[in-house]
């Protein structure tokens, strides 16, 4: 066997100073089976440019989520699907602004903009999404007084969407996690997904962060402990 000192200098430094790293190990080496599945998260009016809740370049993660989708058998998106005066809207807490936290008793909530309330146009899908093959979309986040950034269970820890179990009785085993936002929907639900005992992949380049009080770097030092995989989309193979 021979180990990384041997190979380095196998390939000669004048080779190496050349190569960059990504050009030597990273192209096109992921590629979607059967037992795989995108998901989707949050690609919604709200989250988009005029949007309420708009994640900056959120518009961004579409086209890359369009080409990538076509690696993938199976497709599941999320929908944020909030009623009116859902308990997370700043608007509901008095004395409260967008961003602040209150102490629920499920634990600490961010408040945020009034967004994605069920049946509006901010809640629909973006309508440059183009995924035909999608085969279920998710809504969370529908119980008044409970958050639900994860698309496996809401926040308060126990109670769930049902998720875990439809993939499983798909006999899906990886998941792939793209959308918005990085920090918060796709980070719980790549969390979830760890924890429902999935292999978990999250497509950095697909996803794009709030980054409120040091969020998008905590998310990240989150999924890495928690071993999940992050990837770039020009990772995974489109053509079949
Ligand atoms: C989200 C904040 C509030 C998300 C949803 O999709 O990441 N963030 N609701
Ligand atoms: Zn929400």
């Amino acid at each position: 066997m021979l180990d990384r000192r041997q190979i380095l200098a196998a390939l000669g430094t004048t080779a190496l100073a050349a190569l960059a790293p990504t050009a030597l190990f990273a192209a096109a080496s992921i590629k979607p089976d059967d037992a795989s599945a995108l998901l989707v998260i949050d690609v919604q009016n709200c989250f988009l440019p005029g949007g309420s809740l708009a994640v900056k370049e959120g518009e961004q993660v579409v086209p890359v989520i369009n080409k990538m989708a076509k690696a993938f058998a199976n497709v599941v998106m999320t929908q944020d699907w909030h009623t009116p005066g859902h308990i997370s809207f700043a608007s509901v807490h008095s004395g409260k602004k967008p961003f602040e936290t209150v102490d629920l008793p499920y634990g600490k909530q961010v408040l945020w903009p009034d967004h994605c309330v069920q049946g509006t146009d901010g809640a629909a899908l973006s309508k440059d999404l183009s995924i035909p093959q999608a085969e279920l979309v998710v809504r969370k986040g529908f119980h008044k007084d409970v958050d639900s950034y994860s698309a496996f269970l809401e926040a308060d820890g126990k109670t769930s969407t049902g998720l875990a179990g439809y993939l499983k009785a798909r006999k899906i085993k990886r998941v792939f996690v793209a959308g918005l936002a990085t920090d918060f929907c796709v980070a719980w639900t790549a969390l979830d997904a760890r924890k429902a005992g999935f292999e978990v992949y999250v497509v950095e380049d697909a996803c794009r962060g709030i980054d409120t009080q040091g969020s998008l770097a905590k998310a990240w030092a989150d999924m890495a402990k928690a071993g999940v995989k992050r990837i770039q989309s020009a990772d995974i193979a489109v053509s079949a």
